[in-house]
């Protein structure tokens, strides 16, 4: 698809961060600071350069105050999708759901009532769901915590939490106060502001996140285990593609809907087509294939690509992760932008705005859109990769128990005792993005591919479960291919892929869920800590990643987060959440930008706290079948694409200050 690009005469994410290089390595190191208009001041750590600010901000205190306003826009980004879809629910509740959505799992949204404290016994449906969604939006303006979601953590985390003084209190709360302790002359000590931005990972991680997967599940349906395919060559030539881009899925699955009415199909196949193929990218994909099974055209780098092939007719997107480039790259062929959220206007894109009251009519008129335009596609000027590939995704913290024990045995119980015994070494949750900084998915790959080997279940979302989906490990076949014989035992036996797929980032809530399950299951750690868990974000890119980061290791989770955040200019920063926050909160993080140290450390980490916890040694040592010795899982860019991204990551991890 790049070499399309190059013969479209089109730019890429690619070629502009090429063209930027070299990029500030002040910034680089997180020591530019710009938050007051004195600056921007830059600490030079080499030599002799300034040491601090005009303000007498160290670089300590500039590097902490950079990542915790990242936290905040991260959590910002993530809470205010769940506000979105908490007042989809209010409004549709409230207008009896004649705006088109419908309570499609009733029996969640009783659970969560009872979970609430909200009446429900003899209630209709209607009246326990604006109960329950007004109860959720106090949550957001909350003065005092703790937060409903956060309850659900296990007592020694939350008596950790508040022996540290981060129990998360209201999500807003904890997103503004995080902004006004960053803003000139406030919070000057770098580790109040590292433990501030943990208080507000933890508003969404245990709060805006888990909200956003609770009301969607309930609006949208629980998903189940589900077939579908992904990868660019889920496009099909003779039929309309609609893509849908973004994160909330409160449009792209009436969108979906839409695109199933037989007489929109009339009209496709009346203007030339075989029918309407609606797909996915980056988290929107995620969800529509988690309860719909919607094909994935691709994770965060493949937006553009997608456009180039001139086969999409209609790209929707809403907020996050959408690139401002793509009504450029569009340009090139017939394909129509359409910006819908009343958050993001996208210049050069066509403008349908989301309304909830409407949107069954806004998706129906999408989908016209997307006919109108598959009427001007030009086929001499399609070029769909055939790469695509079969997965089964759609699993959650509610129906694993069943996929991991049957009808019969269902409970968490077969996990738990599958690692007791030695079979599964742990599970490690591996999430997060993609950056030009690194070629596409190779971390991704060669991350999951290590851990599989040595019996190690991975549970992932975003656009790190797209990446294992294009590469096939989420096909059960995938553990006879890659897991180690323990962990293929496992998935054998149940059916299940080695590398499990819980849906979008908001998703990560689920992980989180599965992770108390363990521990109120008995037998393998009394709090999340203890667990044989770890996560990685092998190639985070935005600010969402490190407030999951964040969040994971406040909840006591060793989180590998590659490349390195702009955290590599402050001793003190470093030393703090890669060291000390251990103490405090039983997680930490390595930053690195070498995929095998990661893999090494995460491998590291389960094999301590199995010893901590007196587990049984692994069946298979190493993992290692008998006769098979096995190599680190390495992967190969293709030919020409070598310089991509990689060469420029890796000069500029170089950088450290003379002291680290
Ligand atoms: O929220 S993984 S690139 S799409 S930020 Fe964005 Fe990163 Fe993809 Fe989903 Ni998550």
């Amino acid at each position: 698809m790049l070499d399309r690009a190059r013969e479209l005469g089109s730019s890429t994410v690619w070629d502009r961060y090429d063209a930027l290089q070299p990029m500030c390595g002040f910034g680089d190191l997180g020591l530019c600071c710009d938050i007051c208009f004195m600056g921007p001041c830059r600490i030079d750590p080499f030599g002799e350069g300034a040491r601090v600010g005009a303000c007498g901000a160290d670089a300590d205190v500039i590097v902490a105050r950079n990542l915790a306003r990242a936290v905040a826009g991260g959590a910002a980004a993530h809470t205010d999708h769940g506000r979105e879809v908490v007042a989809v629910l209010h409004r549709a509740a409230e207008g009896s759901f004649q705006s088109g959505y419908r309570l499609s799992d009733a029996g969640k949204l009783r659970t969560l009532a009872r979970e609430w404290g909200i009446a429900e016994a003899g209630r209709a449906d209607r009246d326990v769901a604006l109960d329950l969604t007004h109860a959720m939006t106090l949550q957001f303006g909350l003065q005092q915590g703790p937060l409903q979601t956060a309850l659900r953590a296990p007592q020694p985390q939350r008596t950790r939490w508040d022996a540290m003084g981060i129990t998360p209190r209201g999500i807003d709360r904890e997103v503004v106060e995080l902004l006004h302790r960053t803003h000139h002359g406030v919070e000057s000590d770098p580790v109040a502001l590292l433990r501030a931005a943990m208080r507000t990972a933890l508003a969404d991680g245990w709060g805006g996140s888990m909200l956003a997967t609770d009301v969607q599940d309930v609006l949208f349906g629980g998903p189940r285990a589900i077939r579908s395919r992904a990868n660019l060559g889920v496009l099909e030539e003779r039929q309309v593609n609609l893509l849908v881009h973004g994160h909330e899925p409160t449009l792209s699955e009436m969108i979906v809907a839409a695109s199933r009415d037989p007489e929109a199909i009339a009209r496709a196949k009346a203007a030339g087509a075989d029918g309407i193929n609606v797909a996915g990218i980056c988290c929107t994909a995620n969800e529509i294939l988690m309860r719909q099974g919607m094909p994935v055209a691709g994770n965060y780098l493949h937006q553009e690509l997608a456009l180039l092939t001139g086969a999409v007719d209609v790209m929707v997107v809403d907020v996050q992760c959408v690139m401002p480039s793509l009504p450029e790259v569009a340009r090139c062929h017939h394909t129509r932008i359409v910006s819908t959220s009343p958050k993001a206007r996208v210049p050069g894109a066509e403008r349908v705005e989301f309304d909830p009251l409407r949107a069954k009519e806004i998706a129906h008129e999408i989908v016209n859109r997307a006919i109108e335009a598959y009427s001007k596609r030009d086929p001499a000027a399609v070029r769909i990769p055939r790469e695509r590939m079969d997965l089964v995704a759609g699993f959650t913290n509610e129906n694993l128990p069943y996929y991991m024990g049957g009808r019969f045995r269902s409970g968490y119980r077969p996990l738990v005792d599958a690692i007791a015994a030695g079979r599964i070494r742990g599970i490690v949750g591996i999430v997060g993005c993609n950056t030009p900084r690194i070629s596409q998915d190779s971390h991704h790959l060669a991350l999951v591919g290590e851990l599989l080997a040595r019996d190690v279940l991975v549970v992932q979302t975003g656009c790190a479960a797209i990446a294992s989906a294009k590469a096939g490990l989420l096909r059960p076949e995938a553990s006879l291919e890659q897991a180690g014989p323990g962990l293929r035992q496992v998935c054998e036996a149940v059916g299940i892929p080695p590398v499990i797929h819980v849906g979008s980032c908001v998703d990560n809530s689920r992980i989180l869920n599965v992770c108390t399950a363990l521990v109120a299951e008995g037998g393998i750690g009394r709090d999340l800590s203890e667990l044989p868990i770890a996560a990685a974000a092998p190639e985070a890119m935005s600010e969402k990643a490190i407030t999951i980061g964040m969040y994971a290791v406040a909840s006591g989770i060793f989180t590998a987060f590659l490349p390195v955040p702009r955290v590599a200019g402050s001793r003190v920063v470093r030393r703090y959440l890669e060291q000390d926050v251990e103490q405090e909160t039983g997680g930490k993080f390595l930053f690195t930008n070498d995929v095998q140290e990661a893999s090494h450390a995460v491998l590291a980490t389960l094999d301590w706290k199995r010893k901590a916890l007196k587990l049984a040694p692994m069946m298979y040592e190493n993992g290692v079948p008998a006769g098979a010795a096995r190599t680190f899982v390495t992967y190969e860019p293709p030919k020409g694409l070598e310089s991509l991204g990689c060469g420029h990551a890796q000069q500029r991890s170089q950088a450290r200050p003379p002291d680290e």
